[in-house]
């Protein structure tokens, strides 16, 4: 007789469960922790519009692992926020016609709300929002502690320029050399005075601390490490007729020195046009212009011809004493080294495309052991190998590279040149000339210079209303006299405070630092409270912030380090970025591809496990997921026939006074269906606990279900399995809790779970259970008993015979030899004849 059983209803359910968390304050993180803690964290959101699939995925594996910690009975922080101040914003309320507040906040709303319904369980009460001033007040903290420590700066740069929207442009939306609202208007450079970042300071612990972080993506090492990009090499100087600077470059091969046959000056080396003859002038200032328009990325095309300008004037090469044509060439870059190179064209391929295209000499000065001497004339590309010095007096005869030290050291002894180490990291450009962004705390005065913001006079707070937030390329906000207008806190005099915004990546660079005392007042957070949580333990977010936030935060945790704010160093210990979510056709969903899921919509459907679950089933957290309603309705049935068996289960009479498990006196399948529901919860705690594969759980949840149906339908399960089969229900609600919340707190309570299945700790493994069930088979070596076999009953006679010749004590006994024959009776015997 079947009963009727009660259906699932995933909305109710929700609804109840969220309802009851939020009152038993299960999210709570403890102002400190009184257990072991875990710092679970997800980078937080841009308030663009509502909550998508990327995020819906996030903040689902963030939500598991901070579930799962909780249940195993530790002390969990796992917050969230909004990073709401930034382009985006802006943008976007130009777009609308709207205050970029009126836009974010509503935002902010709706996207709150949508994860509430989600029941990820932030400690909301810890929520941070960058624009807002209680915030933003220690971003401008942070801000004067940097340039309290030499670590801020303000510096005339070159920054892109359109010349249409008269406004300065990110890198990013410079494409091909013109704007990116303006095909075919080529960018301009324009110098302005800006507010840098020494994050150069830290280049080398930078990139000293990466060696420590053993559970971050190789990949975002890797990219760290050449972003910082540390060279050693060295800087020698040339002197120049008829001035009195000399032109320094800088060189990874001080051994090639001697076959320098050029200088190649970037266009915009502040000597360019100064050793520049009169009659070369036009052509030099021509290409300098057409310089400008480019991209560092197109210039350093290895791909694209070379081209370049010759200055008309010779510089002394310092080994040789030979006189060497100083060019002007695009693909030297400005902002690395000295901007000045000297040309090897024998040795560098760069080098050697420039001489061929101009006609320029080429001198080789290391030849290649065991290979026939290197012809100028002959060569088709540059050796850049090792090989023997030749052509350099002192040095002939050894060996390069390897002999660089020396040459150094000769330099240095003649004083026309020094060991180096470069970096290819820049100094972070931090001022904005845009309104929706966090105000810079100094103050200009005419009589004393710049001025920091006293400290008890933060926030400076970023006015509310402005004429007009279109970006001109100055600031708005130095349209706003009750803004800029103030008195220098020095003198006492009339000053303007200082026009420009932060870059939203200062505001994302402490925020994580935020959380662990949210509500402070009088500073950014209390240190023994930042002791206590630091580092994350886990932080999940986009591998496109890997040479950006991800070493910006870095930074700011060293400098706070340094100042006595936190006993860490690094901030996160372990990083994982997770995959992106594609269509069913593999293309990446994206508002203007149109083929966006909203994350509403399903839970509108089908409540939120169910879709979590998927999300979570369809691929290990790095990989990309293929979003497809087949692999939904796999999970939809997986669920409700999890729901079902359950639901009878606990319908049965005998469920109330089912009584311990007999392990030996279960029926084979009920043996098998308790073995899979510990190996789920075995898969599911390495998953969360190691690789993230949550996928893998959820798959041996989806066996150890159809184990259960095949013990039979609840009501026919004998006396003996019953209990057995209703164990396997039990730890099913436990362990799938993380994973889906809502479910697993339902079934917690339906098996008759007391308090919150978060608090009812994390059921143990049992061993025994996971046992295969095995039998013995002997092994005989002509009739006599040597070894046996542990197996499945039903192995195969092609896997015995393969077994037992495996089996060492066999193997040692044949010795090599082949066996005559070999006797196998399944599931009884093996007799190997030799
Ligand atoms: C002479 C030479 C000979 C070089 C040779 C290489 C091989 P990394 O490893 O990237 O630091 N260089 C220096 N400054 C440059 C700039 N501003 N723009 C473009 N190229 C620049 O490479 C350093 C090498 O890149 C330097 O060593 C210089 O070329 C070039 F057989 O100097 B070399
Ligand atoms: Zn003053």
């Amino acid at each position: 007789m079947r009963r009727e059983i009660e259906p699932y209803r995933p909305h109710e359910i929700e609804e109840r469960w969220q309802a009851e968390w939020k009152r038993l304050e299960l999210d709570r993180a403890p102002e400190m922790p009184e257990r072991e803690k875990r710092y679970v964290l997800e980078m937080f959101a841009y308030p663009s519009g509502d909550i998508h699939m990327g995020h819906f995925r996030n903040y689902s594996m963030g939500d598991v692992v901070a579930r799962f910690e909780r249940m195993r009975g530790y002390d969990v922080l796992h917050p969230f926020g909004w990073d709401s101040f930034g382009l985006p914003a802006e943008n976007a309320a130009i777009k609308h016609g709207i205050h970029p507040a009126a836009w974010t906040y509503p935002n902010i709303e709706t996207s709150r709300g949508t994860l509430q319904k989600m029941g990820i369980s932030y400690d909301w009460d810890r929520e941070v929002v960058t624009s807002r001033a209680d915030y933003y007040k220690f971003t401008q903290w942070m801000f004067l502690l940097l340039h309290r420590r030499g670590l801020a700066y303000r510096a005339r740069a070159a920054v892109n320029w359109c010349p249409v929207d008269q406004t300065v442009l990110a890198n990013e939306h410079v494409v091909d050399g013109c704007c990116w609202r303006h095909p075919g208007v080529p960018v301009e450079k324009r110098e302005l005075e800006q507010w840098f970042f020494r994050i150069t300071e830290y280049a080398d612990r930078l990139l000293a601390g990466l060696d420590g972080l053993s559970e971050w993506p190789e990949s975002t090492v890797k990219m760290q490490r050449s972003w910082i990009g540390r060279s050693e090499g060295a800087e020698v100087r040339f002197g120049v007729e008829g001035i009195e600077e000399a032109i320094t470059v800088f060189t990874t091969r001080p051994d090639t020195l001697w076959g320098a046959t050029f200088l190649t000056l970037a266009p915009e080396h502040p000597l360019t046009l100064a050793v520049t003859a009169p009659e070369r002038r036009e052509a030099v200032e021509e290409y300098v212009t057409q310089a400008r328009r480019k991209t560092d990325i197109e210039r350093s095309d290895m791909t694209r011809q070379k081209d370049g300008v010759f200055t008309g004037a010779h510089a002394r090469n310092p080994a040789t004493g030979e006189p060497v044509p100083i060019w002007v060439a695009d693909y030297v870059l400005g902002g690395y080294g000295t901007g000045a190179i000297m040309g090897v064209p024998a040795h560098d391929q760069r080098d050697f495309e420039f001489a061929r295209a101009y006609a320029l000499p080429i001198a080789v000065v290391v030849q290649p052991e065991g290979a026939p001497p290197l012809d100028p004339e002959a060569m088709e590309e540059a050796f850049p190998g090792e090989g023997t010095m030749v052509g350099s007096p002192p040095f002939d005869g050894s060996p390069a590279p390897a002999s660089i030290p020396r040459v150094i050291q000769w330099l240095e002894e003649r004083g026309v040149g020094r060991g180096k180490v470069q970096f290819r990291l820049r100094d972070w450009l931090i001022s904005r000339q845009r309104y929706w962004g966090c105000p810079i705390p100094m103050i200009h005065c005419p009589a004393c210079g710049i001025v920091p913001v006293p400290e008890e006079q933060l926030p400076v707070e970023l006015p509310a209303h402005v004429e007009s937030f279109i970006p001109t390329g100055r600031s708005p906000l130095e349209d706003v006299p009750e803004f800029i207008e103030t008195t220098c806190p020095k003198c006492g005099g009339p000053a303007r405070r200082d026009p420009d915004t932060m870059d939203t990546f200062v505001d994302s660079s402490w925020y994580h630092l935020r959380y662990v005392d949210a509500h402070n007042a009088t500073a950014p957070f209390d240190p023994e409270k930042a002791a206590a949580w630091l580092p994350i333990d886990l932080y999940i977010g986009g591998d496109e912030h890997a040479t950006g936030h991800l070493l910006y935060f870095r930074f700011f945790t060293k400098v706070l380090h340094d100042a006595g704010w936190l006993t860490v160093d690094e901030p996160a210990r372990r990083l994982v970025h997770q995959g992106m979510v594609a269509d069913s056709q593999g293309d990446i969903m994206s508002k203007s591809k149109g083929n966006v899921v909203s994350p509403g919509d399903l839970f509108a459907r089908d409540g939120v496990d169910v879709p979590r679950l998927a999300m979570l089933f369809f691929a290990p957290a790095e990989a990309e997921i293929l979003w497809n309603e087949a692999g939904i309705e796999g999970v939809r049935r997986f669920v409700l026939r999890l729901w079902e068996t359950a639901m009878q289960t606990i319908a049965d009479p005998r469920f109330a006074s089912a009584g311990a498990v007999d392990p030996p006196a279960l029926s084979g399948p009920a043996r098998e269906a308790r073995r899979l529901a510990y190996r789920a919860l075995e898969r599911t705690t390495q998953a969360i606990s190691q690789d993230l594969a949550f996928n893998t759980g959820i798959a041996a949840f989806m066996e150890m279900v159809n184990a259960l149906r095949r013990v039979g339908e609840p009501a026919q399960w004998s006396d003996a399995d019953f209990p057995a089969c209703a164990e396997a229900i039990r730890i099913t609600a436990q362990a799938i809790a993380p994973l889906a919340p809502h479910l697993g707190e339902e079934l917690w309570h339906r098996v008759g779970g007391k308090g919150s299945v978060f608090r009812s700790g994390w059921p143990a493994i049992d061993p025994e259970a996971l046992r295969r069930e095995t039998i013995e088979v002997p092994i005989q070596v002509n009739g006599k008993l040597r070894s046996r076999l542990h197996v499945a009953p039903d192995t195969p006679r092609e896997e015995l015979e393969r077994a037992a010749l495996a089996d060492e004590k066999v193997r040692e006994l044949l010795a090599g030899k082949i066996p005559v024959r070999v006797v196998v009776v399944p599931g009884r015997l093996v007799n190997v004849v030799v």
